[in-house]
This record gives structure tokens, sequence and C-alpha cells, in this order.
């Protein structure tokens, strides 16, 4: 290890040992690690080959992969190997490791979600491909100015990315605009833009090295440099154009999850990564077979949400136009690849093109969707519509194209049989089903938490890494007092850790024996950061009511970004910033209350927070979180949760015990029920004293002196438009913290709630919700079961 990783330095980065930065070592390990898992990457290539398996193609517009040099060494199992070879050569591994950008292509739990499934598709050893858009930027960058959001473009690709292959060789012509001739029952598409995709693969190595997969992201690249003519006549500028405006389709990551905005640009990225892929899986089939109708025997086509659905009139185009199969067949042999993931149930969030847009986009597509509409209006009378008030309905396309529709948890595949999706449902009563979310232990145990990885490990081997369930052996341990202390001690570890780390970067001193309360995700009115928030200023009152009562010390974490455009949302980060602002100044609750809004939430500060957190916050309305997947992150790792009867807070609730849990707030159905009565609001606001109070401090500007103004807007839409009903909740919740206070109190008994979280999470491995995709979805198998077998 130690010669391949100075061999690397040498040849690879051309520096020697004494003139080597931080970056040149992060190269030259990550370049060494690259190297050991290519070979277990071209045997599973050869063995999915031989098999002729049925390959899973996974379309996500986003994979938010966060770091992967730990990942990709720990399931190299190469951890010893290279600390020791980094010791030996004078340098910090963990400097190193911290050294790496997060790959931030994604906004949240979509985006994170297809970056679980990627690794435990590797692990399970199920041929697959994940397909995406390689953007240049990411995910914005946040910072905070006096409080407020300010965005700044991520540029991890600055430097060099240390674990893709460049494919110069893989591209394809991707086409926008132009005309549609039909002549003599053929169809052209004459495109009037055109530009390449050029693939970039990742290799996805599963734990232990067994099986390799990849994740081929596409990037535009110009289909010529220069327009010669402008550049003969001297216009360098123009020359140029062209060349800016192919690549500015995989330029930058759109950073708004909640408002579908149908910006063109989106409509493109879309397309571009779609058709790209298609033309990629079509290459690979025809290589070994040549009759199409055997396609869905071995191409199983995923939508992450209906970002990718323009994949079904694609695939319907691609076998009709360039195969000449007869669109009558086209389409259900579509329709058999296909399966479509929903992950949202809010209106604001669907997406729509206007149909002139889409037509001009792609003008043949348009046609194929209005043939597809036509087929499923004949075969199904009175059919909800994808083509609606000049809008083409991506949820509906996506669906009647799908042969399977999933939810990611209980509750919201049952809401979106009943919502969304109710008449096509009725229609196709077997379609929709659920397959509850997940995440891989790998990354979310074993790499964030070694303390805890190590105790458990030490207890019962490391088989519950790749067999989650196996963790249900640590309920015996309650009881084994030493085992419980060095249980409590780990989170004590991770806690004081923490605590370093937030002194050092937002200049905060924290007491590592306070309850630790984290709320970390996209900030979104429906998640209630603001009840959150609405929390902490009535206990802040109350621990100055009466300072002599024996508070539970609280440290309020939160973190997340703002879309940018997302204004409501940008007004509670800055008051969340400006009520800390005075709480953590107040000698009053010194040593008892602090909030802490550290800047740039991202996976790797996830991993950092998620094992030093004692409280989860999941507080979102019921009814309005399709799942969430932090939620499992906190529980794997030992957290409590205080939560709603939302996503998949209800299924771990089951799990873990409705006495490890604290719940609190109306139901989903109840949510409903409660929006019917007019001036709900104003009504809870006039029966919670506290709440009044905190409301009244706002208002007259007691966090923001000299701007007393801040925040009428913000208590205005609690007053007149509260939809999320953060009031109606707000005492329940407030409730349901003190007995969580109360709880924490008693640390014996927190510390084996805790235990029982953690030892009851193994369903919610990522690896149960791919083998539930697998069958009942693909009919996929690994190739190397099939052979044992
Ligand atoms: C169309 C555009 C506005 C858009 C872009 C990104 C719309 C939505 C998104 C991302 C949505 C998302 O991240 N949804 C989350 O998916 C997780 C994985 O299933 C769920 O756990 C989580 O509840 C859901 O909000």
């Amino acid at each position: 290890m130690k010669d391949d990783i100075l061999n690397r330095l040498q040849f690879s980065l051309g520096k020697d040992a004494d003139h080597a930065s931080v970056y040149d070592w992060r190269m030259a390990v990550s370049l060494t690690v690259r190297d050991q898992m290519v070979d277990t990457w071209f045997n599973s290539t050869k063995e999915a080959y031989a098999a002729s398996s049925k390959r899973v193609y996974y379309l996500s517009m986003e994979f938010l992969i966060g770091r992967l040099i730990e990942d990709m060494i720990s399931n190299l199992q190469l951890e010893d190997t290279v600390r020791g070879a980094l010791t030996d050569l004078g340098q910090d591994f963990d400097e190193i490791v911290h050294d790496e950008p997060d790959a931030a292509l994604g906004n949240g739990g979509l985006g994170r979600l297809a970056a679980c499934f990627m690794d435990s598709l590797a692990t399970l050893g199920i041929p697959a491909f994940g397909y995406g858009i390689r953007y240049e930027h990411g995910l914005f960058e946040q910072s905070f100015a006096q409080g407020q959001q300010v965005e700044r473009p991520e540029t991890w690709l600055n430097q060099r990315h240390a674990w893709e292959f460049e494919r110069p060789e893989v591209q394809f012509p991707i086409c926008f605009g132009g005309h549609v001739d039909h002549h003599d029952g053929k169809t052209t598409w004459h495109p009037s833009e055109k530009v390449l995709a050029t693939a970039y693969d990742t290799p996805v190595i599963g734990w232990k090295n067994e099986w390799g997969n990849t994740l081929r992201l596409w990037s535009a690249e110009p289909v010529s440099q220069f327009d010669l003519d402008s550049f003969n006549r001297g216009d360098y500028l123009a020359a140029g154009r062209s060349e800016a405006l192919a690549r500015t389709i995989s330029r930058v990551l759109y950073p708004d999850d909640t408002t579908d905005s149908g910006k063109e640009l989106r409509l493109k990225q879309e397309y571009f990564f779609t058709a790209a892929s298609i033309q990629d899986l079509m290459r690979r089939y025809l290589q070994d077979h040549d009759d199409l109708r055997q396609l869905p025997e071995h191409v199983a086509i995923q939508l992450n949400d209906t970002h990718p659905a323009i994949a079904g009139p694609e695939l319907v185009r691609v076998l009709v136009d360039e195969h000449g199969i007869d669109m009558a067949e086209a389409i259900p042999l579509a329709r058999a690849c296909l399966a479509y993931t929903n992950h949202t149930l809010l209106p604001e969030a669907l997406e729509k093109w206007g149909e002139w847009l889409l037509g001009r986009i792609l003008p043949r597509h348009l046609e194929i969707i209005r043939i597809i509409e036509e087929t499923q209006q004949r075969e199904h009378p009175g059919s909800p519509r994808i083509l609606e008030h000049g809008d083409v309905r991506m949820g509906e396309l996506a669906f009647i194209m799908a042969h399977k529709v999933n939810g990611v948890s209980a509750l919201h595949t049952e809401l979106v049989k009943e919502t969304v999706f109710a008449d096509l449902h009725r229609i196709h009563p077997t379609r929709i089903i659920n397959q509850t979310n997940g995440i891989t232990p790998r990354r979310w145990l074993y790499n964030c938490n070694p303390g805890l990885r190590d105790l458990i490990t030490d207890a019962m081997g490391d088989g519950w890494v790749a067999d989650l369930e196996q963790l249900t052996a640590l309920k015996a341990k309650r009881d084994d007092a030493a085992f419980m202390q060095a249980f409590q001690a780990s989170k004590r570890d991770n806690k004081a850790a923490l605590s370093n780390w937030i002194g050092q970067t937002c200049g905060i001193a924290l007491d590592p024996d306070a309850m630790f309360d984290v709320q970390i995700k996209r900030i979104h009115e429906y998640k209630r950061q603001l009840m959150n928030l609405l929390e902490t200023v009535a206990l802040w009152n109350d621990m100055r009511d009466n300072p002599d009562h024996d508070w539970t010390p609280r440290v309020k974490i939160f973190g997340g970004k703002a879309a940018p455009g997302y204004y409501m949302a940008k007004d509670i980060i800055r008051l969340i910033n400006d009520v800390a602002e005075v709480i953590n100044n107040d000698p009053a609750t010194k040593g008892r209350l602090k909030i802490v809004y550290p800047p740039n939430y991202n996976v790797t500060m996830a991993e950092r927070l998620i094992p030093a957190s004692d409280l989860s916050e999941q507080i979102s309305t019921a009814g309005k979180e399709a799942s969430g997947t932090g939620n499992m992150k906190f529980a794997l790792n030992g957290a409590l949760t205080i939560g709603t009867l939302d996503g998949a807070n209800v299924e771990i609730r089951e799990h873990v015990g409705s006495e490890n849990f604290f719940l609190f707030g109306l139901t989903a159905a109840e949510v409903m029920e409660r929006r019917q009565h007019h001036g709900y609001a104003r009504a809870a606001i006039e029966a919670s004293p506290r709440l009044q109070r905190v409301l009244g401090q706002i208002a007259e500007g007691r966090f923001a002196p000299h701007d007393t103004g801040r925040y009428h807007g913000v208590v205005g839409m609690l007053y007149d438009h509260d939809y999320f009903l953060v009031t109606c909740d707000f005492d329940s919740y407030f409730d349901a913290q003190r007995r969580a206070d109360n709880a924490y109190q008693n640390a014996d008994n927190w510390a084996a709630m805790a235990l029982m979280n953690t030892a009851s999470m193994g369903w919610f491995s990522s690896d149960r919700t791919i083998k539930g995709y697998a069958r009942d979805i693909w009919n996929a198998h690994p190739p190397r079961a099939a052979m044992d077998r």
C-alpha cells in the first residue's frame, strides 16, 4: 500500500513526498484505492454478461453521494492497511479524508436515497447502473450574513474527481427542437439542435468487495468546439457561443425541491440524461440480443420521481421510429420495462410542462404523448388525462407508462392511492405498491459512528453490516451493565467531538451532557422548523420564569438549506439565527439552553451530527413527509424520535416500540379534517397562552430590536394561513418535549430506550428496500446467487 501510494504520488500527481500537499496525498490514496476495486468491477460486468442477467437501470436527476473515500476504503476492508501506510508515510488519515469535497449532486432525501440504493444494489450483487447528470456545480454552498442565507456556487469539480473514469468513447448525440415529418408511414424528427452526452463512470463496490456496479453520469458537450464560420471571421466570442450553450445543460443542479417552475433548461436536463441513458441501455441490449420484444426480460428501468418520466415517450420513440416496431406494441413493451417511484404528494412539487414548451423542445415526444393519451382513453374511457389545461402532467404520464408505481412508506402509499392517483388507482388497482425507504448501514452506522460500530462488532461480530436485522440481538444487552456503560460512553464521546467542532466552527461552547436535540433537513414549511423554534422560545420563557426548576439542559441544533427563491423558508432561517443570538447571550439561561445553526448542512455534516444526537426532530405535518430517511439514520444511531405520525415515522415507531418514541400531534386524517374548520389557527392560538406569548414576542421585535417589523410576515402567516398547522400542534409538541426532558433526567433509562432504537432498526436497511424492489418490481436477481443455487 505504501509503495502504491508513493507510486501514484510520483507518476499520477508528479510530486515527491517532500513536496506533496494534502490534496496530492488524497489523490494518491484515492487512486490507489480505486485501483483495488477494478478487478471486482470487471468481474462483475463479465458475470452479469455471462449469465445474461436482467439489469436494473436507476434513473435519477440526483445522486447525493457526499464523500467517497471512507466508503470505498471500508467496503474494500482496507481501513487498517491505509491508515497504517499513511502513518508510516507521516501523513494524517483523517486530514486526508476531510480534504475530499462532498459530491453534492442532489437536494435532499430523494438524491440521498439514490446513493443508498447504489450501495445496496452493489452489496446485494444485483447488476445495476445508476444514471444521472454530472453537474459541474452541485447544490449551492450556504453561508449566513447577519443571519440571512447567502448562496454561493459549489465547485467540487474545480479539483479532479478521483473516483471517476472519463469515457470519451461512450458518447451519444442528444437532439432538441426542430420539426417532425410523416412520410409513407415513416416518421422522421428533424431536430434543430444537438449536443453530445459523454459518460463518466464511478465504480460502486459493495460490502467486502464482492460485487461492483457503475454510476454513469452524463456530461454535456458541444458537437463541435467552434462555429467555424465565426471562427474564420475572427469573431471568437460568437465562435464559442454554441459550446457554452451546450455545456449549460450539465452546468448546475436546480436547487429547488419545493416548487416546479417549468423552466426550459430543466426540461432539457431531464431529456438529456434520460435519452443518453436509454441509448446506452439499448446499445448494451442489442449487443447480445436481437429481439426487442424480449427487452422487458433483460431491462428494468426505475424512474426516481417524474424527473426522468420522458423515458416513457423516449423509449416508445426509439422502438417505433428507430426500430420499426408498431406503436400499439411499443407502448406496452415500454411499460413492461418501466416503473415509477413517487416521492411527494405536495401539488406544487408535481411536475408539469406547458404543452407549447414541450412541443417546441421535443416535438416528436409530444406527438407520442398524445398517442399514449388516446390509447389510454380508448382502453379506459374517462381515465385521468395526461394533457390538461395546456399542460403535460408528468405524474400521470409516469403512472400510465409504468407497470408498477410505488410510494416510499406505508402511509404515503395509502395516501397516493387515496389522493394524487385515486382515479388511476381505481382503473389500475394492482399497479400501486409500497416500498418503504431504507438507508445504507455502511455509511450511516459503520463509517459515521466508529465508536458504536466497534461496540456492536465486539459484541456480535460484523455480520450485521450486511444483515442489519442481526441488531435485534442487542436487545438482550440492555441488562448488561458493562455494555450499557460503553454504549452511553460512545454517545458521550460523539457529543464531545461534536462540541469541539462546533466550538471551532461556530464559536459556541456546548455542554456535552446537555440533551442534543437535532433537526437537519431542507427548510420547508411542512417540515415545521418554525414550530421547533417557537417551542424553543417557549422553553426559554419558562426557564426565565422558573429559574429554580431542575431544567434539563438542551442544545437545539438546526441544519439545512432553503431554496433560493423560497422567501418564507429564508425568513425562518433568519429568525432561527436571530433567536439564537438573543438566547445564546442571555445569562439567565446560560448552561441550560443553546441554539446552534452551523451553515452549509450537507452529507458530511450529517455524518457528524447524527451519531452525536439524543433527540431526532421528525415533526412534519402528518400526511406531508412522504417517508423521511434522516429519521431512520438517527434512530439507528441511538437517538430517540420526537415525531408525528407521518411518513416512515409510523413504521419506525412500530419497530422501536411506542414507549421508545415521543409521539405528538394530529394524524393525517385529523389534519385534513381540521383544515375544514374556518379560523382553526386563530382558535388554536387563542387556546394557548404559551403560544400567544411567543408570537407576541416575535411580532414585537424581541429578536430583531432594530428592525421590529422583520417577522410580521411570519407571524401574520401563522394567524391567517397556517396551512401546515404549526399552531394546532404546538401545545401537543410542547408537552412531548417536556416528556423528553423528564425521560432524559434518568440517564440509564434513556440509554435503554436508545438501545431499543438501535436494536430495532434492522428492517430499515436499504438492503431490505432493494430486495423488495427486486422482487416486486424488477424481477432481478444476483447472478452469483443463481450460480450458487
Ligand atoms: C420538480 C422539482 C421541483 C423537485 C426536485 C426535487 C421536486 C422534488 C425534489 C425532491 C424531493 C425529495 O427529496 N423528496 C423526498 O424523498 C425522500 C426519499 O423518498 C423522502 O424520504 C422524503 O420524505 C421526500 O420529501
